[in-house]
């Protein structure tokens, strides 16, 4: 059985749902981040030493960074759902990879920065023209990308839309996401997914996007 570990209101959530959206088995270990500093227990060290979230196990095999474990769960027990067929001479399968890349290797670090950088205050000013232009330059892309269509790739949902998910979530909460209506209409969609509201009511409360 697969075993994710979850930590509340985190990027682990996409991790449910997509075991939902592929109709898997799993069991759900369970973290609570920090009240005061949203850290992870050093109980999650014990899975894997960054003590991150999400990780799962399958068997023996125990997978660390969620577009990875995206790609494992797909490529492994797809069967041809959610991804286009795995080509590199597919323009669809090349565009697949560089959006489930894209979410955490580029469109994370400046959310990310704005949420430390803006804990050092008056201190933090400086950088604050930077990491909103670079927000927008991401949210941009995403919105230019997306255009009038439903999905990112191939106009069909895949487990891209769902790794991007989270940087929408985060761009609701402390990003520019209500500057750009056809992203905004992205996340209700995927909001709306039942296999979204499953994961929803066996992870618990999540709140990255509200
Ligand atoms: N790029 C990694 C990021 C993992 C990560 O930073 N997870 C956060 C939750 S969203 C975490 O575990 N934070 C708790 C901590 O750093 O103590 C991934 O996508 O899996």
């Amino acid at each position: 059985m697969i075993e994710v570990h979850h930590l509340n209101n985190s990027r682990s959530q996409r991790i449910l749902w997509l075991l939902e959206e592929l109709g898997l088995a799993y069991d759900i270990v369970r973290y609570q981040r920090d009240p005061v500093t949203r850290f992870a227990p050093p109980a999650i060290k014990a899975v894997h030493p960054l003590g991150k979230s999400p990780v799962i196990r399958d068997g023996s095999m125990v997978v660390a960074e969620s577009g990875a474990i995206v790609e494992y769960l797909v490529g492994r027990y797809g069967n041809g759902r959610l991804s286009p067929k795995a080509d590199f001479t597919s323009p669809d399968y090349v565009a697949y990879l560089q959006w489930l890349h894209f979410a955490e290797g580029s469109a994370m670090l400046p959310l990310l920065l704005k949420l430390y950088v803006g804990r050092l205050k008056e201190a933090g000013a400086p950088l604050a023209p930077r990491i909103e232009s670079e927000l927008k330059n991401h949210f941009d892309y995403m919105s230019g990308a997306l255009g009038d269509r439903d999905y990112f790739v191939a106009n069909t949902f895949s487990a891209a839309d769902i790794q991007l998910s989270f940087v929408l979530d985060a761009g609701g909460s402390r990003g520019p996401l209500k500057d750009y209506p056809n992203l905004v209409r992205l996340d209700e969609r995927l909001r709306a997914r039942p296999a979204y509201q499953r994961a929803i009511d066996r992870g618990g409360p999540y709140e990255v996007g509200r």
